[in-house]
């Protein structure tokens, strides 16, 4: 059975205590590999490694340390099939997706974010004859970024790039279920030349080494990507060192359909919308909401189009579908079509674990729920949705805006006033109209309420991971 092991100061590391955790193969649902449950003692090493590596880091000139990440992101590359394979053993997405979708925009993080540091400048002001005033923005020092094992590798780097991009030396933990594409990670950042402690990964458990790392006088910011529940707690800890924190949370997000839309468009994205990565993205449209006059319209063609998606073994090419994530969580989102039936729902289509090993789960519609109920308040992160349908572009914004998540929000129509004007309503901070996940990675990425605070992307990201300085100089 395979260990895996922390990587610290350069290093592949046992866990100090010896402690490991099962990880598994969704597909298959068996343990396959052992990680680090690592503790404090295996912090302390990473602290002393990371203030050694910024020493050298934040002293090193952006085009060198531009190299080095471009360098990184040609070396995921060249490692895309292993990378690919092991993110779906992992994960239990589609290997089709995982090398299509996650290693790739990985390795585009790394290059953005080289390119981003380059050309990124801060602030003076000139009074003439009087005063100068210019704005230096520094490293931070040490950062903490801990991330969710949905898009394991695609979400690690959107953390890591920009914060080591701006000189900073990162304490990364990856999500316990899915360890595998950061382990890999830590040898290929030593070939692209970067100096020990840069990168610093432990793997283990949240409530341990996670909130071991937030707590950390040593980590001077917090970026986070996972729940809602588990962000208020990374909030809070963070909270009492005043410490910088990014939370990028959960989302409940609609999927708004005008009767003016272009409907065969409209019914193919939103099946994507709803299942990609078996629904376990956080940008996900769970809600769908129709004008009502092609209600009928679209769930006919919606329900036929979701029929059609193979649901099995994430190394056949033929599934759209993988497994979820862990048996835990499979459990969980059956328990909302449970209580989704239990709250007046009829199940349209799916809802149907498969009878075979690995936590493999139907495509699942349903529809005539009260939008006030907990299936429809309730983030369920799984390939399960909604349909309720709208009479007006009032109701539509008031059903849209109705929970506490303000993640993202897509818009079908072809009126371009309609777009905007509704668009502008929307308590979302993520918005797409006609489309669903294409992204510009300058734009600033994130959600409102209960989906998180601050934002990543571009140079919001360089910005929280700066320490922005004002000199004044008298003339
Ligand atoms: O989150 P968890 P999960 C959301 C998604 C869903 C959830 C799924 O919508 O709600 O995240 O990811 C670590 N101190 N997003 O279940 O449990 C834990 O070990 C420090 C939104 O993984 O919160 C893991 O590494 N760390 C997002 C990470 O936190 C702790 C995109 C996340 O775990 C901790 C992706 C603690 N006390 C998923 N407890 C977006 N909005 O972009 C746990 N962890």
């Amino acid at each position: 059975m395979e260990k895996i092991q922390n990587f610290i100061g350069g290093k592949y590391m046992d866990p100090v205590k010896g402690q490991y955790l099962d990880n598994y193969d969704p597909g298959r649902g068996k343990v396959y590999s052992q990680i680090p449950n690592s503790t404090q003692e295996d912090l302390d090493l990473a602290v002393q490694a990371a203030e050694d590596g910024f020493r050298v880091w934040s002293k090193m000139s952006i085009d060198k340390r531009s190299r080095i990440l471009l360098k990184l992101a040609d070396l995921i590359e060249d490692n895309i099939k292993e990378l690919a394979v092991a993110e779906s053993r992992d994960n239990g997405k589609p290997y089709t997706l995982a090398i299509s979708v996650d290693i790739p925009r990985a390795a585009t993080n790394f290059r953005f974010y080289a390119s981003s540091i380059v050309n990124f400048s801060s602030e003076s002001h000139i009074s003439e004859g009087f005063m100068v005033n210019y704005t230096r923005r520094a490293p931070i020092g040490i950062v903490g970024c801990i991330s969710p094992w949905n898009l394991p590798l695609y979400l690690f780097s959107w953390k890591i790039a920009p914060a080591l991009a701006m000189g900073n030396c990162v304490i990364a933990k990856p999500s316990e279920m899915t360890p595998m594409t950061a382990f890999m990670l830590g040898k290929l950042t030593k070939q692209a030349g970067m100096p020990p402690g840069v990168l610093n990964i432990l793997h283990g458990e949240g409530s341990g080494i996670g909130q071991a790392i937030v707590e950390s006088t040593s980590t001077k910011a917090i970026s986070f990507t996972g729940g809602t529940a588990t962000g208020k707690i990374v909030g809070a800890t963070a909270a009492q060192q005043f410490k910088k924190v990014s939370l990028e949370l959960g989302g409940k997000n609609p999927n708004l359909v005008f009767a003016d839309c272009d409907l065969d468009e409209a019914v193919k994205m939103s099946v994507k919308s709803s299942f990609t990565n078996q629904g376990e993205i956080c940008l996900c449209g769970s809600r769908i909401l129709i004008e009502s006059s092609i209600y009928d319209a679209f769930k006919k063609k919606f329900v036929e189009e979701a029929s059609k998606l193979n649901v099995g073994d994430p190394f056949d090419e033929k599934s759209d579908l993988g497994a979820l994530v862990s048996e835990a969580h499979l459990e969980k989102v059956q328990s909302y079509i449970s209580l989704a039936q239990e709250e007046g729902g009829t199940v349209l289509l799916g809802g149907n674990r498969l009878p075979k090993d690995g936590f493999y789960l139907e495509p699942t519609i349903i529809e005539g729920l009260d939008q006030n109920c907990r299936t429809n308040q309730e983030e369920i992160f799984g390939p399960v949705v909604t349909l309720d349908k709208f009479s007006s572009e009032e109701e539509a914004i008031n059903q849209a805006n109705a929970t506490r998540y303000g993640l993202s929000c897509t818009i079908w129509t072809n009126n371009l006033k309609k777009a905007h004007n509704v668009a502008h309503q929307i308590h979302s901070g993520i918005i797409w109209v006609n489309c669903w996940l294409l992204r510009d990675l300058r734009t600033p990425f994130g959600g409102m309420k209960d989906s998180g605070i601050g934002r990543e992307g571009g140079n919001e990201a360089l910005q929280f991971f700066s320490e922005p300085q004002n000199i004044c100089i008298k003339l």
